[in-house]
């Protein structure tokens, strides 16, 4: 009897380490998967030799075309809106507009990562505003930790709904006429969808970085990237289009004081690499919520 009480109890005993072993596991994964904002003990300081990744993002083949969106649900959307149209692919003259471009990972020219470095969080606000039942900007890049003024410029309720996978969902109303909310969120995360629970059509994203290499195109698909330490960087050219978003890939080298070339391509015939699976992940979990 003794004995087998004794296996018993060493039997729980071994249980017990296996499933500590397993779940310390689980939140290593997490915490990789995270882009937590643990410090890490070395703030990049500028050496007054930074450059420049500047670039235009194309969409080569016929453009979809924007459809006009139904926003009858909501008369006050309508009168000042009557002529809203679908955000998901803005085209003009062969370029993109509203890509996130971003440094993803890389190396300054001393070797050391640039993931390895802290940045000063800007004490400036980014702002998002609801105006004509849309969002403006349709995408936003902010850092870790960094304010989002959520303004409210309608004459109707938006209920502002952020569906992270790594940051807490955030989901307020916000009637026509009510003071600004403040959001930040302090983990990274490449894109945060952001919804409204009163317009179905409303979408956004924001897209949060622990660095302030990140730029989003403009309508000539323009953009730029300032105070990129010299190095060799892995730049993502990311966009929603396709079934969970896309993004393309690129090597680029920027020298010492100097500007480095970072041209994209989206649609049909474009070359590149196809949606990460990273991705894949990141705009499928919002799902969980519904
Ligand atoms: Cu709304």
């Amino acid at each position: 009897m003794l004995s087998k009480n004794v296996r018993f109890w060493l039997g729980l005993v071994a249980m017990a380490s296996l499933l500590s072993i397993a779940s310390s596991c689980g939140s290593k994964t997490e915490t990789d998967e995270g882009g937590d904002t643990a410090p890490t003990g070395k703030t990049y300081t500028s050496k007054g030799n930074e450059g420049t990744i500047s670039g235009t993002v194309a969409y080569t083949g016929a453009a979809p075309e924007a459809k006009k969106i139904d926003t009858s649900a909501d008369p006050a959307c309508t009168s000042k809106s009557p002529n809203l149209t679908t955000e998901d692919w803005v085209v003009k003259d062969g370029k993109l507009a509203n890509t996130y471009v971003y440094i993803k990972d890389g190396a300054l020219a001393d070797g050391s990562k640039i993931g390895d470095y802290s940045f000063t969080t800007p004490t400036t606000a980014a702002t998002l505003d609801q105006d004509g039942c849309h969002y403006h900007p349709h995408i936003l890049g902010v850092m870790v930790n960094q304010d989002i003024t959520i303004k409210n410029s309608d004459p109707t309720t938006h209920n502002i709904h952020f569906t992270p996978k790594n940051n807490p969902d955030w989901n307020q109303s916000q009637p026509n006429g009510a003071q600004a909310l403040t959001h930040k969120l302090a983990r990274a995360e490449v894109l945060v969808p952001v919804k409204c629970n009163q317009h179905p059509w409303m979408k956004s994203y924001v897209a949060v970085s622990k660095h302030p290499f990140f730029a989003v195109t403009a309508e000539d698909g323009s953009f730029t990237i300032k105070g990129v330490p010299a190095g060799k960087y892995t730049v993502v050219a990311w966009h929603e289009g396709g079934a969970n978003g896309t993004e393309k890939t690129m090597e680029v080298t920027v020298p010492a004081s100097g500007a480095a070339k970072a041209d994209f391509s989206f649609g049909a015939t474009a070359m590149g690499q196809p949606s990460s699976l990273q991705m894949l992940e990141a705009l499928e979990f919002p799902m969980l919520h519904k």
